[in-house]
Parts: structure tokens; sequence; C-alpha cells
């Protein structure tokens, strides 16, 4: 038998351009959420494919950001920097458009820093047509030595088996390197609360999401197999607090019912959740509150 390959493929790019998405396809199921606001994943979400070639492991980043605008915006910064270093190959993920900016060129400066091999993945293509997609390719193939440019569909699953490949190409020989059942990083717990986040961020209405942070004060497995759950969402004005209560309480309940379908859809099994609402001004720049909301910087 060949020897396995394993390593770690680290998913960047503009926020919104698909990432989350694209990886919770690659590993077939839903770990890290996803919505068509910028800035929906914040911390770095870890998740394990394991086939007979051999492993990759994914870490998904938030969105790259120009200007951070607060202390939660330094954080998302740092982590999506500080995980080119950690990583064996780079996805670069973009929308299917010619438009480089000022961004993508602070991104491309510290890719040739860490000087690791980088997969121009350009995602969304459902969307284009095959003509303007040979132009894309065309306008971003000299911006940067990528090892390969790949056209792929993450919500459409096109061409990831490709995608999949070409990973594996850039890892190292080696053993696998997680047990063959483990699928991510993140704790039940942790994407519980993600889920109750994303509920929000996709029924709220445009200005309060980006305020919102979600902690669960409760996470109890009863012996009958049913789990409780209280979780509280923050919020930053008590304006804010009003519309995600809702008229008698409606938009919490569609927040709260929405989330529990999914919760139980993944532990399999009856869950009773219950939501609070709180304010918490100016927690984004808030170290402790940051702390205390799972947004924490690893090393100072
Ligand atoms: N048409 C189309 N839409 C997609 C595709 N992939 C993702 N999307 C949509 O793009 C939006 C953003 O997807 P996410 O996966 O949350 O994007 P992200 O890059 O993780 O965003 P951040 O976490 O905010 O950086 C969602 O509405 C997705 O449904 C795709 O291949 N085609
Ligand atoms: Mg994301």
């Amino acid at each position: 038998m060949s020897e396995t390959k394993a390593g770690f493929a680290a998913i960047i790019g503009r926020p919104n351009v698909g990432k989350s998405t694209m990886m919770n396809q690659l590993i077939g199921q839903k770990i890290a959420i996803t919505s068509d606001r910028p800035q929906t994943t914040r911390n770095r979400i870890q998740t394990v494919y394991t086939c007979e070639e051999g492993q990759i492991i994914f870490l998904d980043t938030p969105g790259y950001l120009r200007k951070a605008g607060n202390k939660l915006g330094e954080y998302m910064i740092d982590l999506s920097v500080g995980t080119l270093s950690d990583a064996d190959v780079v996805l670069w993920l973009i929308e299917p458009s010619s438009y480089i900016g000022e961004g993508d060129r602070e991104i491309a400066e510290a890719l040739k820093k860490a000087g690791t091999p980088v997969l121009l993945v350009i995602n969304k293509i459902d969307l284009v047509q095959k003509e303007q997609l040979l132009g894309i390719i065309d306008s971003w193939k000299d911006f940067y030595p990528f090892t390969e440019i790949i056209p792929v569909s993450g919500l459409k699953r096109r061409n990831l088996d490709e995608l999949i490949k070409c990973i594996f190409r850039c890892l190292p020989e080696g053993p696998l390197l997680y047990d063959e059942e483990t699928l991510t990083d993140q704790s039940m717990r942790q994407i519980a609360a993600e889920i109750v986040r994303e509920k929000a961020l996709r029924l709220l209405n445009k200005e309060v999401p980006h305020g919102i942070a979600v902690t669960i004060e409760r996470y109890h497995e009863r012996e009958d197999a049913v789990t409780e759950i209280e979780a509280s969402i923050i919020c930053e004005k008590d304006s804010h607090k009003g519309i995600i209560i809702g008229k008698g309480g409606s938009m919490l309940k569609r927040i709260g019912t929405a989330a529990r379908r999914e919760i139980e859809e993944l532990c399999q099994g009856k869950v009773f959740l219950k939501l609070f609402v709180k304010v918490r001004k100016d927690w984004r720049d808030n170290e402790l509150l940051l702390r205390d909301y799972g947004y924490e910087k690893k090393n100072g």
C-alpha cells in the first residue's frame, strides 16, 4: 500500500466569497455557519476530510478585512493572516470577477512572505458563462505565482473532486493526523451557539447582525436523550434588543425554532432551546467580553 498524505489547507479570501459553504460541502456536513452577510465567520474552524489517499485538515477563516474598526475585527484579521503560516497549502477563494483590489494585493504580500503553495479557487462559477470565466482566469493568472487555478461551485458541488486532487498534490506524505472519525475541533456547544447566530444573521435586518454574539449558558444532555440548551443573544443597543425579540416575542421565536430544528438534526435527538437577549454596549471593543464570547487570542 502506498503511503498516505496529510496536512493543512487554509481557506482564505474576501468576506462572502463562499469559504464556509465550500468547506462544508467538501467534508459533507454543515459545521461552519454561512449567510449572505459578509463577516459571518469569526473564528478559525477546523474540519477533517479523510479518504484512502490520506487526510486534509481544512482551516476556514474569517473573510479578509482591510480595516478592523474594532477589536473583534482586529482579532479576525490576526486569525486570517496567522493561519497562512500554519498551512501546507492555501486555497485562495475569489468570486468569479476580474477585479483585483488593494486587499488582494495585501493578501498576496502576506502569502509571498509565508511561501506556502497557493491554489486560486474561482468559486460560484454557476453564476457565469464559460467565456467570462476564461477572461477571469486571464486577469488573475499573472497576479501571483499560483500553483494551480481551479474553477468550482461550492454550492452546486461542481469540480470539487478536482480541487481535492489538487490539494493532495501539495500535501506532504505522512500518517493521518487525526483518527478517521474526527470531523471537527468544534464542540457541540460551540456549534449550537453558531447555529443560533446563523439564524439571527439570516432573519434579522441589516444593521443588527454585525453586533451579535451568542453564548451558551447551559448545555445539558439528559438521560432520556433530550438536550436542554439555554443561550443568550448579545447585542449592542436597547433598540436592537427590541428588534431581536420582535413583536410579542415573534422574532425570537422564529430564531429559536429554526435553530432548534437544525440542532436536533445534528445531535439526532430532541432539543429544548431557551433563548435570552442581553445588551452589552460596545462588547466588540471590550477584551474581557470578547474572551467571554469565545473570541480569544491564543498568544497574548
Ligand atoms: N451561487 C453561488 N452562491 C454561493 C456559492 N458558494 C457560496 N455561495 C453563497 O455565498 C454566500 C456566502 O457564503 P459563505 O460560505 O457564508 O461565505 P464566506 O466566504 O464563508 O463568508 P465570511 O465567513 O463572511 O467570510 C451565501 O449566501 C452562500 O449561499 C456558489 O458556489 N454559488
Ligand atoms: Mg465563512
